[in-house]
């Protein structure tokens, strides 16, 4: 068994304890602490569901027992698949009572990331909701099952099926909960888009995370009378961390869960629950705009929208102020570490033009050209970082920690940004073969990859298209095998049948002869995907400049 772990240098440590930044707090004795200083406040509101940080602490606490009751071992891992459910909180607090490991999956997963997430972080327990957005997660779950052997027990919210555990039967006593973790410990293991292959572990301490925590409240102004609303998937690093949840109930504030994004549920639940602050990806920012641009809502409580996980470009982002009446607040993130965000007082054009400042004094950042060397101030390049909340190595994975690592402990962003005089970066692009479509991350490898195993595919290439509604799709080149005639449609529902996230079928397939290759017979992935992504580019300017 390989137990997640993340270790700095004792250099760095000792300085990041000393500084103030790591101070020993935990997640249980968060909740516990919160819910003897104000049991009755409202922590989380979700549909119908109201829940005092008392009650909260409590079912987690029961729940967590229940966990340890089933023959679960504090360290062990328990992969958590939930939308946005109360009872996600109470699964979250309950594996931190019970000293257990969560590994958090988006709602989007299938059963190609179920697998890879549960079999890497070898996890005990699965925990499932029923079904979200009528998907039967629980079923396919259970289905999991015997490829997994390791795995004890399927637990879901909701309606269990024959075979699972229904959470709400897993309960025990509180007394036989351990004492606290170490704060050095791994709190539980986010998850990374990549750039190559399937998700990575990425194990986060309950010292570096709470001090993420601490950094973006105070940033973001949060405090007791802030009401945050989580309209993206919980589970992701930007709604659990930046602030979000986890900052909100740091601050003793109130948690409301947005069943889905879209302004016609957003907006009505934002007046009904007085929303302060929530968080958005571009795409869907665009599509409160659009609303707003019809019927001007009344939203007087918020007072900030943040907007991250994708580029949001200039002239969206002078739209917010005047259109929903709130700040514009960018928030430039990744589940490894580092956030940056704009300040609730810095002037107009730096909230619309850049992507904000790191949160921490300690956070080091080098913007390198290709060759390793720092480039000119003002100047695009690579972007590196470390400090006292960016991770040092993923869970488990050599060939991966060799990639993204330095020798000396930076963490290779892959992102190309610049950095301005007052220390605010702008995102260029990204340096990899990433595509950013929707806010969510899909490596063009591990697209390309799923691709060749069908039977009439010779060869793939995935590129990133620039996309106004989603940022960027995805656009797959195929070269069939002699003889062979795939269609698009035949190999959309090949990759259906692969049974992964829906995000990752690309959004177009082009059937093509065969691939540029030099006079050697030879052409990088990169340079192939770069000359595909111009054709496309050209393609498309051609059409405007007739349209004209
Ligand atoms: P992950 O490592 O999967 O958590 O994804 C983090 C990545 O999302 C970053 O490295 C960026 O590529 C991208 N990203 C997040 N926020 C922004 C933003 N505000 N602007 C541009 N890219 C972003
Ligand atoms: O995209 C991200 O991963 C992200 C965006 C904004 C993130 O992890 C975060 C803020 O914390």
């Amino acid at each position: 068994m390989t137990e997640p772990r993340q270790t700095w240098p004792a250099e760095f440590a000792a300085r990041y304890r000393a500084k103030g930044y790591w101070r020993g707090e935990t997640f249980p004795r968060l909740l516990r602490e919160r819910a003897a200083a104000h049991p009755e406040r409202i922590a989380i509101i979700g549909g119908e569901t109201r829940w005092s940080y008392r009650e909260l602490n409590d079912r987690a606490r029961r729940f967590g027992a229940g966990l340890l009751a089933l023959g679960l071992r504090p360290g062990e891992r328990v992969l958590i698949q939930m939308g946005n459910v109360p009872s996600f909180f109470e699964a979250v607090f309950g594996a931190f009572a019970a000293g257990l490991v969560p590994v958090y999956a988006l709602p989007a997963h299938r059963r190609t990331e179920l697998m890879h997430l549960a079999g890497k972080a070898e996890a005990r327990a699965i925990l499932v909701q029923d079904r979200i957005e009528r998907f039967d997660h629980a079923g396919m779950v259970l289905g999991l099952r015997a490829a997994l052997p390791g795995l004890a027990h399927v637990i879901v919210a909701g309606d269990a099926p024959e075979g699972a555990l229904a959470m709400a039967q897993v309960s025990g006593d509180p007394a036989t909960l351990p004492a606290d973790p170490d704060p050095q410990a791994v709190a539980f293991c986010q998850i990374s888009g990549g750039s190559t292959g399937l998700p990575k572990l990425i194990p986060r301490t309950h010292d570096d995370y709470l001090y993420s925590i601490r950094g973006s409240n105070e940033i973001c102004g949060i405090d007791e009378t802030s009401v945050y609303m989580a309209a993206l998937p919980v589970a992701h690093n930007f709604t659990m961390s930046s602030p979000g949840c986890f900052g909100a109930l740091h601050a003793g504030a109130r948690v409301v869960l947005c069943p889905a994004a879209m302004p016609q549920i957003a907006f009505p639940l934002i007046r009904k629950e007085g929303v302060t602050i929530t968080g958005l990806v571009p795409p869907l920012a665009l599509l409160w705009l659009e609303a707003a641009e019809r019927a001007r809502p009344e939203l007087p409580s918020l007072k900030v929208l943040q907007v991250g996980g994708a580029k949001f470009l200039p002239e969206s982002a002078k739209r917010v102020a005047p259109l929903l009446g709130c700040r514009l607040q960018q928030v430039f993130g990744m589940a490894e570490g580092l956030v940056n965000y704009t300040a609730l007082d810095d002037p107009e054009a730096l909230v619309t033009e850049t992507q904000g400042r790191p949160i921490s004094p300690d956070d080091e950042l080098l913007i390198l050209d290709d060759a390793g060397q720092p480039v000119p101030e003002g100047r695009p390049g690579n972007l590196l970082t470390r400090g006292p909340y960016t991770i040092r190595a993923y869970h488990d994975d050599d060939s991966a920690n060799a990639r993204s690592f330095t020798e000396d402990g930076f963490y290779r962003t892959g992102d190309i940004v610049l950095r301005l005089p007052s220390g605010h970066l702008v995102v260029q692009g990204r340096a990899n073969d990433q595509i950013n479509r929707n806010g969510e991350k899909i490596s063009a490898e591990e697209v390309e990859d799923l691709l060749l195993g069908h039977g009439s595919v010779f060869d793939a290439v995935v590129v990133s298209i620039p996309d106004a509604r989603l940022g960027e799709r995805a656009c797959a080149f195929i070269q069939p095998r002699a003889g062979t005639d795939p269609s698009p449609a035949e190999l959309r529902r090949y990759m259906r049948g692969r049974e992964v996230a829906a995000f990752k079928i690309p959004d177009e397939i082009r059937i093509v002869s065969g691939f540029a290759t030099t006079a050697v017979g030879k052409i990088s992935r990169r340079q192939l995907r770069e000359s595909l992504r111009a054709g496309v580019l050209a393609e498309s300017n051609q059409t405007e400049e007739t349209a004209k």
